[in-house]
């Protein structure tokens, strides 16, 4: 045993010429950068105000302020719970879950289904999702790039930028009118080399609660047709723009229409409140079913080194809701009741900040739409919000509304207009 360790002490201290000592592997590590969206929640976190309110992340409370999991989702739980195995998914996770997530993007009806045209695996969640399409444009299209719009959700960045696609941008969102830019977005999708790659959102985009009109969407399509674009679609708030999924499916639709291959990323954070459970879809439509089995099979081959196989839980609540009448037409109803809760919302924040006297126009607040405001504000007046009156938000100025409550509306209204009505 002495000897041993005595061994052992010679290995540890003697360290050849040249060669780094064991302490220091990670010694260039600098501390990375706190993420936009999720840094706030731990800003929010560690502050211990009774008056704090979290209106950062894109997560949905009741009016009371919590979080709120869903009644169909409690009745698939107590049905999981009888589940007989935990045994791995498939690497392309649940069939079941991938088939009915499909209907919701592309019709109950869809030929494209019918036909087996559609490669879909089970993904990550939509940043999971997202990821994985980045990963198969590199390796299959390793020349491309990817036009993201101004702004955007802030991880598109890092997920296409860890894929190693270069990114370029397109116009989208006027900040004088806070509405669309849609003659700079056409300009940009015109001006684009035939042949690139997009990312849409397809409803309820983040951050500026602006999306393009049925009318806008044709045109976007057919401008794509000409170009030969490609476009891939983020849906991670299918039923908050309207409180009707299969309504903001309604770009989908259009390109589907038009005979686009599309790619699109689903999730179930936001619309079934399954936020941690990370469930969600990744679908590539192909020529013809022979096409769609490739590509699976290359999703699927990015997945196994990565995660091996999805999680089960979350798979199975959603086909559960999803394969029972009863409970699909239960989360509808919820899904609705979420999205009609951030409307009122909308509402009473305007009414709140005009009723001071805001010389300011707040319009834009009840013109936008899904869950969250782009209000305007500035990185110093969110700054100002955040230390005087501990209201958390993302320093773009962007409001989660589904974090707005009738006990914290006319607080926050007060705090807003006392931080803008200088400007
Ligand atoms: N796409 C968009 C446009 C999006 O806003 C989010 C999440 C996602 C994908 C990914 O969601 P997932 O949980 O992976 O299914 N956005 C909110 C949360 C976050 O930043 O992670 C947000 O913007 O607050």
């Amino acid at each position: 045993m002495a000897i041993r360790s005595a061994l052992t002490k010679r290995i540890i201290t003697t360290t050849l010429p040249g060669s780094r000592s064991i302490s220091s592997w990670w010694k260039n590590v600098e501390p990375a950068p706190k993420d936009p969206i999720l840094g706030v929640t731990e800003a929010f976190l560690a502050d211990p105000s009774p008056d704090k309110v979290n209106v950062g992340v894109g997560a949905y409370r009741d009016d009371n302020g919590q979080p709120v999991v869903l009644d169909c989702v409690r009745e698939a739980e107590r049905r999981v719970a009888g589940n007989l195995n935990m045994e791995y998914l498939p690497m392309g996770g649940s069939n079941n879950m991938v088939e009915e997530t499909l209907k919701l993007a592309y019709g109950e009806d869809s030929d494209l289904i019918k036909d087996k045209r559609i490669a879909a695996i089970q993904a990550l969640s939509g940043t999971g999702a997202c990821r994985i399409f980045a990963d198969f444009q590199k390796r299959f299209s390793p020349d491309s790039q990817i036009y993201i719009p101004v702004p955007t959700w802030s991880n598109h960045h890092n997920i296409w930028r860890d894929a190693n696609v270069p990114q370029r941008t397109f116009h989208y969102y006027h900040p004088e009118s806070k509405g669309l830019d849609f003659a700079s977005l056409m300009d940009d999708v015109k001006n684009a080399p035939n042949g690139s790659f997009f990312l849409l959102h397809a409803c309820a985009h983040n951050p500026t609660g602006v999306d393009p009109t049925v009318e806008q969407w044709k045109e976007i399509s057919y401008q794509f047709k000409v170009k030969g674009h490609f476009a891939f679609f983020d849906m991670a708030y299918q039923g908050f723009a309207s409180g009707d999924p299969e309504r903001d499916a309604k770009s989908i639709r259009i390109f589907l229409e038009d005979g686009h291959l599309i790619g699109c990323s689903q999730s179930y954070a936001k619309n079934m409140g399954l936020y941690g459970q990370r469930v969600g879809c990744l679908s590539l439509v192909c020529e013809d079913e022979k096409q769609a089995v490739a590509v699976k099979s290359q999703l699927q081959q990015l997945a196994r080194p990565m995660y091996s196989n999805p999680p089960v839980h979350g798979a199975l609540i959603v086909s559960i809701i999803l394969g029972d009448p009863e409970l699909k037409q239960l989360w509808l109803k919820e899904v609705k009741g979420m999205a009609d809760r951030i409307i009122g919302m909308r509402t009473s924040l305007r009414e709140n900040i005009e009723k001071l006297g805001s010389p300011l126009s707040w319009e834009h607040i009840t013109k936008q739409i899904g869950m969250f405001c782009y209000s305007g504000m500035t990185p110093e007046q969110v700054d100002r919000l955040t230390k005087e009156f501990h209201i958390y938000m993302t320093r773009n100025g962007r409001i989660s509304m589904a974090g707005v409550t009738s006990g914290n509306v006319e607080y926050l209204a007060k705090a807003i207009h006392e931080v803008t009505k200088a400007a």
